[in-house]
């Protein structure tokens, strides 16, 4: 999730002092006053508190949102119920110089109580909605390499005080190799007071793929949910998760993810209605439901939301579905593109995803990675993408080489690795084509396939091409004349709307109209823009040899001939490229 924009990952803040819930928690022992703030123990007291009160025969009971903390809380602590926190004066140097060791503000999440309360932030209806009583238990995951302290203790805090105790199987924490004295015998001696935490230590780094791999392998749950390490799961936020794999082994869900801020660890809601999505080539962004989409659909705040793709840290899936789609491939390495490539693989195989409102979990979104790459960081990413486009997007993966990336198709260069068992588990589980999945799942994203339109004006006979009914002629260029108003696509078509222009079969000089199929060689044509060696020049793909569209001299034909550099009436202008 980090490629372009860094920010663009961030759901859109939602001005807390606008929340009006902000106060209102559900808590058992909010708020008094004490001196063990911030030093959660065991609570033997949370397993006889938290088992749901099932009414007569009822399967279902209204979703327990608990909040338990081992102590009472202290209002005045730093950061208490999620406020902003301040870094006084005469402790700025010692918060700027420990930034660096998280990439966020280290200094006052050492401050914060370890069992802070947040504001509940989820729709109102939420704490009234209802789930069944024999929901499936979950392991916990976090894998994690060099994680603060605090931040991964109070990750593992929220877990602990926030979910009914019979639904949490195990939390299990994978070391990846990390490199921090603490997060040895100190974290194995903590660990030991609270039963359900098991530690798995790998010996050599695997990265976040690997070591969610190793994580799952021995987990014992009915349901993985993973997380990353430096989160705060707020109030009600699994059973809302568990109840629709209950209801769908094959929905893999993920809650809200919110916002806690890496200058004043403040926990911030995000605005409703965000969905994951992915921009060319193949970066993560958020998308907000629009508003027809809304009206027409009846969404309301708390509907589970079809979501594109995940974001990658937060989600619960079963775990014998998990396997069934073959887990991650094994072959990315540290972390990147695994969120595109379980969600197309989800997608694509027979499953869903879904964003559930009444599951919320802050997460600290941060610039800068605070561990090393093994190796450089863009090229692992790079790699782990090349891969997940080679496997999952079909003659699309030109749109991921043809923004910015033409370099890995050098594969004497740039080794991505054995891609055998990947595509044969893509074989095996008989999943649809990648255009089934943005035509079916992500159709937002048809706009950017255009990568040149408008007119089609030949520099020779200084007219454009037009098109009435099947007839192809050229006219006195005009914008504003549909019949002249032709799209170049990424996957190499020249198209008005289903129509593609194509060389004929039989008569491979001449130009044929037909329904486009990017999959027809036939049908591609590569246009080389001003600055390549043949100038704007559209050529057949088709053809062995290049051959080029021409307009006829006298303007009455178009044909297919031997490209020749210096012939104008082979050179070809659009209107608008979106990309050369
Ligand atoms: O080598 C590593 N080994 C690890 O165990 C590298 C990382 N990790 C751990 C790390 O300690 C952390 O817990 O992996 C987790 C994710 O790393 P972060 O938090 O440094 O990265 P991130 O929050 O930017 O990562 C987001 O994008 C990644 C893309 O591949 C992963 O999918 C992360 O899980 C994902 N995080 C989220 O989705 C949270 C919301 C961010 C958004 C949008
Ligand atoms: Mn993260």
């Amino acid at each position: 999730a980090k490629q372009g924009n860094e920010d663009s990952h961030i759901a859109k803040k939602h001005d807390l002092t606008k929340n009006k819930k902000q106060d209102n928690i559900i808590s058992k022992r909010d708020f008094n006053a004490t001196k063990e703030a911030g030093e959660p123990k065991p609570n033997q007291a949370l397993d006889s508190l938290a088992k749901p009160v099932l009414a007569g025969r009822s399967r279902v009971h209204k979703v327990y949102a608990l909040d338990v903390t081992s102590a009472p809380r202290d209002p005045k602590a730093v950061g208490q119920n999620g406020k902003v926190a301040l870094v006084p004066s005469d402790k700025q140097a010692e918060s700027k110089s420990r930034w660096a060791e998280g990439h966020f503000n280290v200094f006052l999440s050492d401050q914060i109580p370890l069992d802070r309360a947040i504001p509940d932030t989820r729709p109102k209806t939420c704490s009234d909605s209802v789930v069944h009583n024999d929901l499936p238990s979950t392991s916990v995951i976090f894998c994690f390499v060099d994680e603060v302290w605090s931040t991964l203790l109070r990750s593992v805090h929220s877990v602990l005080n926030r979910s009914p105790p019979h639904l949490l199987e195990e939390i299990i924490l994978v070391d990846d190799c990390s490199t921090k004295a603490y997060l040895g015998k100190q974290l194995d001696e903590y660990m030991k007071k609270l039963p359900k935490v098991r530690i798995i230590r790998l010996k050599e780094r695997q990265g976040l793929i690997r070591a969610r791999l190793e994580g799952a392998a021995v987990a014992k749950g009915k349901v993985l949910t993973f997380l990353d390490s430096h989160v705060e799961c707020n109030v009600g936020w699994l059973e809302p998760l568990l109840e629709r794999v209950y209801l769908d082994r094959k929905k893999v869900v993920c809650p809200v993810i919110e916002v806690i801020s890496s200058t004043d660890m403040s926990y911030v809601m995000v605005d409703n209605f965000q969905r994951g999505v992915f921009t060319w080539p193949l970066g993560f962004a958020w998308n907000t439901l629009s508003e027809e989409q809304i009206k027409k659909d009846k969404v309301n705040v708390s509907d589970p939301l079809r979501c594109p793709v995940m974001a990658g840290g937060l989600f619960s899936i079963d775990k014998s579905y998990f396997y069934e789609l073959g887990a991650y491939d094994p072959g990315l390495d540290v972390w990147g593109g695994e969120n595109m490539e379980i969600s197309f693989k989800i997608w694509m195989c027979g499953g869903e995803i879904e964003i559930i409102p009444c599951s919320r979990v802050g997460h600290i979104f941060r610039g800068e990675n605070p561990y090393k790459f093994p190796k450089n960081r863009q090229k692992t990413i790079q790699r782990n993408q090349a891969r997940v486009a080679e496997v999952w997007l079909d003659e699309y993966k030109e749109l991921f080489y043809g923004h910015g990336f033409h370099h890995l198709l050098d594969r004497s260069a740039v080794d991505i690795g054995d891609l055998t068992e990947q595509v044969a588990l893509r074989q095996r589980l008989n999943c649809t084509s990648f255009k089934w999945y943005l035509d079916n799942v992500h159709p937002e994203i048809e706009s950017h396939l255009v990568k040149a339109e408008g007119l089609m004006f030949n520099r020779g006979l200084r007219k454009c091409l037009a098109l009435h009914g099947t007839v192809l002629s050229f006219a006195t260029c005009d914008l504003t004349e549909k019949s002249q108003n032709f799209n170049y696509t990424w996957l190499r078509l020249l198209n008005q709307q289903d129509v593609c222009l194509s060389v004929q079969e039989e008569e491979q000089s001449k130009v044929a109209l037909i329904p486009c199929d990017a999959t027809k060689p036939m049908q591609r044509w590569f246009y080389k823009a001003a600055g390549s060696s043949m100038g704007e020049h559209i050529i057949a793909e088709a053809i062995v040899q290049d051959v080029c569209l021409e307009a006829g001299l006298k303007g009455s034909s178009l044909r297919i001939n031997r490209c020749d550099a210096s012939n104008t009436h082979q050179m070809w202008q659009f209107t608008h490229y979106y990309a050369k």
